[in-house]
């Protein structure tokens, strides 16, 4: 019956581009705790143990039945002794001492209240903690400490940027971008990814694709909506980034570095009257506006479907995209292009559908994708 182990498992995947991972969590105590020990392990700069309990969190995600005894994960992949230890302390106690260790650690609370903060990073993170900051306070009060345009941004909106997204003001943001892109170009395609794409209900952020059917006209297509945006008055921060995308280059190897399109990290004023059931905003607050981060990308039409399925997400699902072409197809995937090392050339593709082809992979919809 639905929500029990099957009796005939179908072996799971150990990568995450060959599973089926709705927004449904059936094992969220589990990906919660594994979550914080990989943050922590992430904040140590020890990237084994973060990416093996990513991994391990990934897997649990993709179950359509919820882990009720360590029996039941025998034939589930990416899960090791500690991983294990966790869950079954979980079982036993309902909470793991690890985890609560961590969570009370004063390092991993700061690490992750300064992070928390749009611009900081866990280097710029670590260096404050290491200087003996604690608080925003501690930062802000400290005259030898110089922040730079993104990181003052990050404290003068950081109520409504640390504040979810939903789905309507996603809606809303569509829309005015839809408008200003079409009356720009009306032959431009625009499309909504990231999480939302993915069918969550909330996000840190909101992201878009936008590109010109004309080749080479996508990245004064960016400008001219930054423009546009400006002109309404609702734009209250743009980190625009030229491209410096080379179609001659071999895909990357490295996972987090960025792709080379023009892009744009925003934060756009969103009004009220513009979102169907009104802004997600405190209780009390009666400005009648909330601003939200925009994420902005333009790649060559060419190159829209592999941009398209890169930022669609999620990270964990992109990590094993990349690992399955390079482990077991010999092929080099970023978000710009495909190659086959051993027919050394470049794969083209129209849509996300060409791509899983091309690495053999039944394709897996945007909504399956939350690994
Ligand atoms: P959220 O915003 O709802 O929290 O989740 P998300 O939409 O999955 O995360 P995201 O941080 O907005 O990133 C969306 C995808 O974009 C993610 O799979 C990684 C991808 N991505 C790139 N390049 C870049 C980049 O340069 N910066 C960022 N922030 N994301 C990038 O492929
Ligand atoms: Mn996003
Ligand atoms: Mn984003």
């Amino acid at each position: 019956p639905e929500g029990s182990p099957p009796t005939a498992v179908a072996t799971v995947s150990q990568y995450a581009c060959q599973r089926r991972t709705t927004i449904e969590n059936n094992n969220k105590i589990f990906t919660d705790a594994f979550e914080v020990l990989a943050e922590s392990y992430e904040f140590n700069e020890n990237e084994g143990p973060c990416l093996a309990f990513r991994r391990a969190a990934s897997v649990l995600k993709s179950l359509p039945w919820a882990v009720e005894c360590l029996g039941a994960t025998e034939d589930l992949p990416c899960l090791g002794d500690h991983t294990k230890a966790v869950m079954e302390e979980i079982l036993l106690y309902g909470r793991s001492l690890q985890v609560e260790s961590i969570l009370s650690n004063e390092r991993y609370q700061t690490l992750k209240l300064f992070t928390s903060v749009f611009g900081v990073g866990p280097k710029t993170a670590e260096k404050w903690y290491r200087r003996g900051l604690r608080s925003f306070s501690d930062i802000l009060a400290e005259p030898s400490i110089q922040l730079n345009r993104m990181q003052q941004t990050g404290f003068l909106h950081y109520g409504d940027i640390s504040r979810a997204v939903s789905k309507a003001e996603a809606r809303a943001l569509g829309n005015i971008i839809d408008e200003a892109v079409h009356a720009i170009t009306p032959d431009a395609i625009l499309a909504l990814t990231g999480g939302f794409r993915r069918g969550k209900e909330f996000g840190h952020d909101v992201d878009f694709i936008v590109t010109a059917l004309e080749l080479g006209k996508e990245e004064s297509l960016l400008l001219d909506i930054i423009d546009r945006l400006k002109h309404h008055g609702i734009l209250l921060y743009c980190d625009y980034q030229a491209s410096t995308f080379d179609i001659s280059k071999l895909p990357s190897h490295r996972f987090e570095a960025m792709d080379h399109f023009a892009k744009c990290f925003l934060i756009l004023r969103l009004e009220g009257s513009q979102v169907d059931g009104g802004l997600n905003i405190a209780e009390g607050d009666s400005r009648g506006w909330r601003g939200v981060r925009v994420d902005l990308v333009s790649p060559p039409v060419d190159r829209y479907a592999y941009a398209l399925l890169g930022w669609t997400g999620s990270r964990q699902f992109e990590r094993d995209l990349r690992r399955f072409a390079r482990s077991e197809k010999r092929m080099l995937l970023d978000n710009h292009a495909l190659y086959d090392k051993r027919k050394k050339e470049f794969l083209a593709a129209t849509t996300e559908k060409d791509i899983f082809a091309h690495l053999g992979l039944e394709y897996i919809e945007p909504w399956q994708r939350n690994a």
